[in-house]
């Protein structure tokens, strides 16, 4: 493992530990852990998890995560990926994700920025914040990753921020969650998002109790604070379950009993 290189104050440092301290809780031996990730200052975490990683390409570490999972469906998958990955270049995996009920744990670390790049406007940047890339604000109504989730058929939705040490827990109830889960993180980063800090999240959020309900849960994703902890959860059959081919055994486990001779002869 290496040390991380992120900058002094930056919230991925406490998202990594609430990783480690999910994983080590829940007693998940490394050889059952697979880290996926993009690219982003966040997505450098499977470079610091003691478990099987790959950091992918920007906007693509939900493909990756979801070929994984239908290769071996015992393995338990947590994506890592920035807000700029995930909602930006990545919104259409999201959502499919979504609807398809992939049994994963799709951590989100949310700065509101694109931070490896040097802070540009990212999908969830407010309207009207400045960055690098709008200096005279943002014209763009953010994305509401909570909302998005929920209505594209997320069974498990639930926010935490970095600065908080319940972040763990959130993230422990995700992975024990069936079925596709989403922490989104709101992320400090000191360097590109100066608006954000510990005083602006605290006045900003609150927390919240879980619904069942997807109106009553959008409503509260959609109130001026921000909620925090597990904001929606329901039961549905995952995407793997369905599979019949995998239903009883990982496909790695199973033996290839397919000739292909035949198919390779009418080939050549
Ligand atoms: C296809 C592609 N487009 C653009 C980039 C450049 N790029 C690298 S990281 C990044 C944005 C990172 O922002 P975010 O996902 O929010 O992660 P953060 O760095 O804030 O953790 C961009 C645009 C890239 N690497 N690949
Ligand atoms: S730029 Fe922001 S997100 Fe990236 S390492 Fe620095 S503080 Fe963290
Ligand atoms: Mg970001």
């Amino acid at each position: 493992m290496k040390i991380p290189t992120w900058c002094p104050g930056c919230g991925d440092y406490m998202i990594l530990a609430a990783i480690r301290k999910s994983l080590q809780e829940l007693k998940i031996p490394s050889k059952d852990v697979l880290i996926v990730s993009g690219i982003g200052c966040g997505s450098k975490m499977p470079h610091y998890v003691k478990a099987y990683g790959f950091e992918g390409i920007h906007g693509r570490a939900l493909p990756v995560a979801t070929g994984a999972k239908l290769a071996n469906n015992k393995l338990h998958i947590i994506v890592v990926a920035g807000d700029g990955d995930a909602y930006g270049i990545g919104g259409n995996h999201f959502l499919h994700s979504c609807r398809r009920n992939i049994n994963l744990t799709y951590i989100t670390q949310d700065n509101s920025v694109y931070g490896l790049t040097r802070g540009q406007t990212s999908p969830t940047s407010p309207q009207g914040m400045k960055t690098n890339s709008t200096p005279f604000g943002a014209l763009e109504q953010p994305v509401n990753p909570l909302t998005l989730a929920i209505t594209q058929g997320a069974t498990f939705v639930s926010q935490g921020a970095s600065y908080n040490l319940k972040l763990a827990d959130t993230i422990k109830q995700a992975i024990k969650h069936k079925g596709f889960s989403l922490v989104n993180v709101l992320q400090l980063c000191p360097s590109f998002n100066k608006h954000n800090d510990i005083q602006w999240f605290n006045k900003n959020t609150k927390q919240i109790k879980t619904q069942k309900n997807k109106y009553k849960a959008i409503e509260i994703a959609e109130s001026s604070k921000l909620p925090l902890g597990v904001l929606y959860q329901i039961k549905r059959k995952t995407y793997d379950e369905q599979e019949p081919q995998i239903s009883k055994t990982p496909l790695v486990k199973q033996s290839l009993k397919v000739n292909i001779n035949k198919m390779l002869n009418d080939f050549i």
